[in-house]
């Protein structure tokens, strides 16, 4: 087993891909014939597809059959889809390349840890795919996060112990997940939201050196 790993969440930690999610969602909404503001998108965050849908049509009071819904399903990732597709290397959050390198000068491997299926998608897109060593995302677990699934998944793939894994997430279910499958959670966001994070950070860079090198330790 290699010393130390790190597990990256994508949506909120690497890039704001939220914003898309909720503009599709939003004209989704608006098409069953209600509204959906930013402060219900943030009950989506770190939550699957599907997840997702349901807790929408819970605050329009819709139902939908079976059909329909794999059908609203579609339609939601193929306009989402139309946003990703115009993502650049300038999207990447601040502070994220330099960590990278930080971790590719210690030699010290990472792994992303998403519930998104496009989550391969969108590190192509941005440009950074070939710097991770390992991948897990929604098409790779069945159980969404708080579950620990997702990380002990990658910290599988990059054979290290999940006692000595580090987990980057801007979502409650997210910090969860990287606590109960016992690593070191880092949360991005609010202190007041990640209360159950060993630490948390505005944004990725506002870690300073020390921390890090203290991190890898
Ligand atoms: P998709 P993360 C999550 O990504 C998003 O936070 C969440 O809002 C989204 O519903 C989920 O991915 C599924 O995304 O529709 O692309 O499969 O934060 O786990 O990287
Ligand atoms: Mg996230």
């Amino acid at each position: 087993m290699k010393e130390k790993a790190f597990i990256f969440d994508l949506d909120g930690v690497i890039v704001d891909t939220a914003k898309y999610h909720f503009l599709a969602w939003k004209n989704l909404a608006n098409e069953l014939g209600f509204d959906f503001t930013e402060t219900q998108n943030e009950l989506l965050k770190g939550v699957s597809r599907v997840k997702s849908l349901e807790i929408i049509l819970n605050i329009g009071g819709v139902t939908l059959s079976e059909e329909k819904t794999q059908a609203f399903l579609v339609k939601k990732n193929t306009e989402y889809l139309a946003f990703i597709n115009k993502m650049t290397a300038d999207e990447i959050l601040p502070g994220v390349l330099k960590v990278l390198a930080f971790l590719k000068n210690n030699n010290i491997p990472f792994a992303l840890g998403s519930a998104s299926k496009n989550a391969r998608f969108i590190l192509e897109q941005v440009g950074i795919i070939d710097l991770f060593d390992a991948i897990v995302d929604g098409n790779d677990v069945s159980k969404a996060k708080p579950d620990p699934e997702v990380f002990l998944l990658g910290a599988e793939k990059l054979n290290v112990a999940p006692a000595n894994c580090v987990v980057f997430e801007d979502a409650i279910a997210g910090v969860e997940a990287a606590n109960n499958a016992g690593m070191v959670s880092i949360g991005i966001g609010s202190e007041d939201v990640l209360t159950e994070a060993s630490s948390v950070f505005e944004s990725m860079d506002q870690m300073s050196d020390a921390f890090l090198n203290n991190l890898i330790k």
